[in-house]
This record gives C-alpha cells, structure tokens and sequence, in this order.
C-alpha cells in the first residue's frame, strides 16, 4: 500500500522555454493519455527534491540536460492522491527527442498554445506557464 502520510505524491512537470516558445510533448501511453499533450516530467523519486527530479525526468524522456529557473506558481490535482507542480527550466544542451513515454514534440509560441489537445490537468499550468512567452 502506498504509504501517503507525507502527503500527496508530487509529479514534477517541466515548462521549458527556447527562443520564446513552450515545450508541448505528445504522451503514448497510458493508453487512456495517449495523444494528449503535457508539459514534460514524472514522479519523484526518494530523497530526490523536485528539481533534481525533473532535470532527472527530461534527461530520461527528452535526451537534454537542463536547469531550473523558478516554479511556476500553483499546484493542480491529478488523480486522487497526486498534485501536478511546475518548474521552468531551460535547455543546456541537446535538442529534445521522445525517447520515452511521448511520440511527438512541439515547440509553440504563445499563440500556438491552443493548436495541441493538452491534458485536462495540465491546462492551468501551461496558462500559467504562459505568463513567461513573450506577447508575440
Ligand atoms: N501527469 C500529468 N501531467 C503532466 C505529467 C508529467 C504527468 N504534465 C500525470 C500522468 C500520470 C502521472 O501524472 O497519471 C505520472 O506521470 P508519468 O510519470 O507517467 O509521466
Ligand atoms: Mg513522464
């Protein structure tokens, strides 16, 4: 059983930039996620904090080295149990692929933002996330 008495599991989500735009990831599983789009992340692991856990997690899925800018202000309910935080970040190095858990990316300027079927969840955080694209 899944011990919760530190809380709900925190799934670290990442929003990162390049060149004004956003990092928009296709998921292709599970199958009931398939085809909808999410900022790119995962599940912390133990003893990880959450930005350890997410440069973890875009390494893993995206083939990129990245740091942390700040977190996004928020917090959004996933399934019972889980909650969905944001962190920007920016690319050191690589160019992003789907390697693991996606089948396609995009990056998208503000005004691109409604061209992909996000993730219900994920909806709040991009409008947040938004906030730091240029206006046009
Ligand atoms: N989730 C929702 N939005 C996101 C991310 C990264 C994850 N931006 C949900 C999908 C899964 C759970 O959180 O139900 C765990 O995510 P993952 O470890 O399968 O990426
Ligand atoms: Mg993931």
């Amino acid at each position: 059983m899944t011990d919760r008495s530190a809380g709900p599991v925190v799934v670290v989500a990442g929003a990162l930039y390049d060149r004004g735009r956003l990092l928009a990831a296709r998921r292709s599983a599970p199958a009931e996620l398939a085809g909808r789009w999410e900022l790119p992340g995962g599940k912390l692991e133990p003893g990880e904090s959450p930005e350890e856990a997410l440069v973890r997690e875009l390494r893993e899925e995206l083939g990129v080295e990245t740091e942390t800018i700040r977190r996004i202000p928020g917090e959004w309910p996933l399934k019972p149990g889980y909650v969905l935080r944001v962190w920007a970040a920016r690319l050191l190095s690589g160019d992003p692929e789907p390697l693991e858990d996606h089948d396609e990316l995009r990056w998208l300027a503000r005004h691109e933002l409604d061209s992909v079927d996000w993730l219900d969840q994920d909806r709040p955080a991009v409008a947040e996330a938004a906030r730091l694209l240029p206006e046009v």
